[in-house]
């Protein structure tokens, strides 16, 4: 089941579980335990963590709840970077402690993100679970929980990294990244505001693709790899077509979390969609604007951006019959071979092993 829909495998898992997200924070390494920076790993299971005084259990939870649940490929994909750029040179466990740390801040981004998200979109679950604001005793107190959740990347890269001749990259990089992250975020919110509720706002691909390019490409894709790469000793400014090859597939990434937010399995991907009811400037609503006739057109202008079952039953049934399903699975053949053909340019070929792992980790994902 994990190779169909191409989510990591037992092995890949277990690269990065070598060390538990908890562990990174407070390895075996480094035992003093700081006051704002809890020792998770202290707590074996579920009854310790109960003993503890209310407001670290509350913590403790926070972080069980969102960090840990994912697919984890962002995380896995620095532990996997790394072996390939070794070229099959056995790890010592320093270096696996290095890539696992820094896989697991990928995942505590992730979190990060995911929860802040969830409050702007008012979506309703995540990872097949309530999104975190939406449990009662937490509510806006989340905004606060994305902070904390943040924070803690930079402690961990404090904690392993500060002796390390790029430490100053790696924390810059994560600094670049969220910069990034934010501003495509920003120009997905902004395109959603009722004021700006106008068609020519989403009806157009550039749009879309500088909405996607920043809110999900650098983070999901460039981060891991640009991870491995400063681990491994190399210098970032000499590798700036692997960072515009990483960008185009977090492109068709996101184009497939646009599908799948409409033709998903919400059971599978463990979210239920929300683009159509939030007006989001999404793949399939920029395509079906571009196919559709007049009549379409104006149910689309009547139908979309609204929170009603009813009219977003008629915004997918305007999709279905633009086939808008057989248009996506003729981009994603095409994107397919647009990016193999740019890695395959790359010079060095440990360098293209990564990014065509990292391709087939997503083609025809699922979920
Ligand atoms: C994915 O968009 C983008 C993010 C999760 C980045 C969020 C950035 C912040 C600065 C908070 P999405 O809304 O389509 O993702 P999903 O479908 O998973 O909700
Ligand atoms: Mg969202
Ligand atoms: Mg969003
Ligand atoms: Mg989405």
């Amino acid at each position: 089941k994990a190779s169909l829909d191409r989510g990591a495998t037992e092995e890949q898992i277990a690269g990065l579980q070598s060390w538990k997200y908890k562990d990174v924070e407070n390895s075996p390494k480094n035992n003093e335990i700081q006051e704002c920076c809890i020792c998770l790993a202290k707590y074996k299971d579920k009854e310790e963590i109960r003993k503890l005084p209310w407001d670290r259990e509350i913590k403790v939870k926070m972080m069980d709840y969102n960090v840990p649940g994912g697919k984890l490929n962002r995380g896995i994909s620095v532990v996997d970077s790394y072996k390939l750029l070794k070229l099959g040179k056995e790890l010592t466990d320093d270096e696996v402690f290095l890539a696992c740390s820094l896989g697991w801040c990928i995942e505590w981004l992730q979190a990060y993100f995911l929860v802040l998200d969830d409050i702007m979109d008012g979506s309703h679950t995540r990872r097949g679970q309530p999104c975190w604001f939406r449990l009662p005793k937490v509510g806006m107190i989340a905004v606060n929980d994305g902070i904390i959740l943040r924070n803690h990347i930079s402690r961990i890269l404090k904690k392993h990294f500060k002796g390390k001749p790029y430490y100053v990259d790696l924390v810059d990089l994560f600094n670049e990244v969220e910069f990034q992250t934010a501003h495509g975020q920003m120009i997905d919110l902004i395109t959603t505001l009722v004021g700006e509720k106008t068609y020519q706002n989403i009806q157009c691909l550039c749009k879309h693709h500088r909405i996607v390019k920043y809110k999900t490409g650098y983070y999901s894709f460039y981060l891991p790899v640009a991870c491995a790469l400063l681990i491994f000793g190399e210098n970032l400014d000499q590798h700036v077509n692997v960072k515009d090859i990483l960008v185009d597939m977090g492109t068709y990434f996101q184009v497939q979390d646009d599908y799948l937010d409409c033709f998903g399995d919400p059971e599978v991907i463990g979210k239920i969609g929300t683009d159509i009811e939030d007006f989001k400037c999404s793949w399939l609503v920029v395509k079906a604007l571009e196919l559709c006739n007049e009549d379409q057109k104006k149910s689309l202008y009547e139908n979309y951006g609204k929170d009603d079952p009813v009219c977003v039953a008629k915004v997918k049934d305007i999709y279905k019959a633009l086939k808008l399903q057989d248009v996506y699975l003729e981009y994603e053949s095409k994107i397919y071979e647009k990016i193999i053909n740019s890695i395959e340019a790359v010079p060095r070929k440990e360098v293209q092993a990564v990014l065509k792992s990292f391709l087939a980790k997503i083609y025809k994902r699922q979920k």
